[in-house]
């Protein structure tokens, strides 16, 4: 079968990556910071929503301040079910320019090729921007993909209180992108969504194109142990009711007995660490850090959550210390859908693309929407497989490679429409 007809244009995506990534740049150690509903993602909302209007794209927001540019079908028919596409802008703190970016950007360059060849697709497509994919500010992450999936009810989403105090909806309201529309009016008949491997694999292979079958389980949750507060040099050992000591005796129980019990699957990770007083003569009253399990198998997941849960009871019984959790996120492994990951490989075949089969290790939007959708992501390599990282980057021509492949299976599939 040939390739598809349209053309990329890469070298205006290669330019709209540069520019999205020099919004919110960091100065001191690099990299670009647009955390959710913040002043600079706004920034980078307006500058995607301008590049939308450049493409006659009829531009729409949700609730939950998910952004949509619409490319209508060229028939009123193909309006009813259009084809998805897209990612998020929103990124973690000193962040790389690719991670989500990439795949918004990606559909816009869909979008310029069917406007470049001035014909309409047999079924609308419609590229998104979800809001608060990281869940770095507001919990869960993922956010408003979940909400247009019908997984959280806006209303509840838009009362998320942030880590800085915040209400979401009035940041939503104060950076002008509490939309209208209702999530999930705009129901798609699948989605695709291309993105940055953020780990090793390809590269270690030299594979260019990675086909994602599933992505694993998500478990975060926020662990506070309350201790006793005294005198660092004159409280012996054995009467200590140290948070500190016991932060650090989960942690390292994380590594050890939780991820050592499936090395090879598990991941544990304590992302965010803080101790009260937080003095050095002074041992800590409270210790409030983070958990992120993950795994590919729902089983191995609860029963890792599971080892953690008996391990708090009987460190605070030992330490006399109290120890409370609250859960922050918990999604159940996803599998992709298995004809658009076929239509995936053969795409990259028909290219000559070097590819593979594999699991996303991390969360995306695509998890979400294929609660109502058909569902399936393209990646291409990280280099050293590093992200969530100034230094994340992935080659001009490999970016390029998994743009081509997206407007390829993107015109297979409407051509089936
Ligand atoms: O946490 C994740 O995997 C995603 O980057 N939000
Ligand atoms: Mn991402
Ligand atoms: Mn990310």
């Amino acid at each position: 079968m040939s390739l598809s007809s349209l053309s990329l244009d890469g070298e205006q995506l290669l330019s709209q990556i540069h520019t999205l990534g020099a919004i919110g740049a960091d100065t001191t150690i690099g990299g670009r910071t647009r955390i959710a509903l913040t002043d600079a993602e706004k920034a980078g909302r307006d500058q995607v929503v301008q590049w939308m209007h450049e493409l006659q794209l009829e531009v729409r927001i949700d609730r939950i301040g998910n952004i949509f540019g619409i490319l209508p079908a060229a028939t009123e028919a193909g309006n009813q079910r259009p084809l998805m596409m897209g990612s998020h802008i929103d990124t973690v703190r000193n962040a790389g320019a690719l991670d989500g970016c990439y795949g918004v950007l990606a559909g816009l360059a869909v979008a310029r090729a069917y406007r470049a060849a001035g014909v309409l697709p047999q079924r609308a497509i419609v590229i998104g921007a979800f809001t608060n994919e990281e869940g770095v500010r507001y919990q869960p992450d993922m956010m408003g993909s979940l909400v247009y999936a019908g997984g959280l009810a806006a209303d509840e989403a838009l009362d998320t209180i942030g880590t800085d105090g915040t209400r979401l909806g009035d940041e939503l309201a104060r950076i002008g992108y509490a939309g209208d529309m209702a999530p999930g009016s705009l129901v798609p008949h699948e989605y695709i969504e291309l993105h940055i491997e953020q780990g090793p694999v390809l590269e270690a292979e030299g594979q260019l194109i990675g086909v994602v079958e599933n992505l694993q389980g998500i478990s975060w949750q926020k662990v506070t142990v309350q201790g006793t507060a005294n005198h660092a040099g004159t409280t012996p050992t054995r009467l200590r009711h140290d948070a500190g000591y016991v932060a650090a005796a989960i942690v390292a129980f994380l590594r050890e007995q939780v991820v050592g019990a499936a090395p090879d699957t598990t991941l544990a990770t304590t992302g965010s660490l803080r101790f009260e007083p937080d003095v050095i003569n002074v041992i800590p009253r409270k210790a409030i850090f983070t958990v992120d399990l993950r795994d590919p198998d729902e089983g191995r997941l609860r029963a890792a959550e599971k080892r953690l849960a008996d391990f708090l009871v009987g460190i605070a019984e030992r330490e006399g210390v109290k120890i409370n959790t609250e859960r922050l996120v918990r999604f159940e492994p996803v599998v992709f859908d298995a004809g658009l990951a076929d239509e995936i490989e053969a795409s990259a075949k028909r290219f000559g693309f070097s590819h593979r089969r594999m699991t996303s290790g991390a969360g995306h939007d695509a998890q979400m929407i294929a609660r109502i959708a058909p569902s399936a992501m393209i990646f291409v390599p990280s280099r050293g497989g590093i992200s969530h990282n100034p230094r994340e980057h992935t080659d001009d021509a490999q970016l390029i490679q998994g743009a081509q492949v997206l407007l390829d299976v993107v015109q297979r599939r409407l051509a089936a429409a």
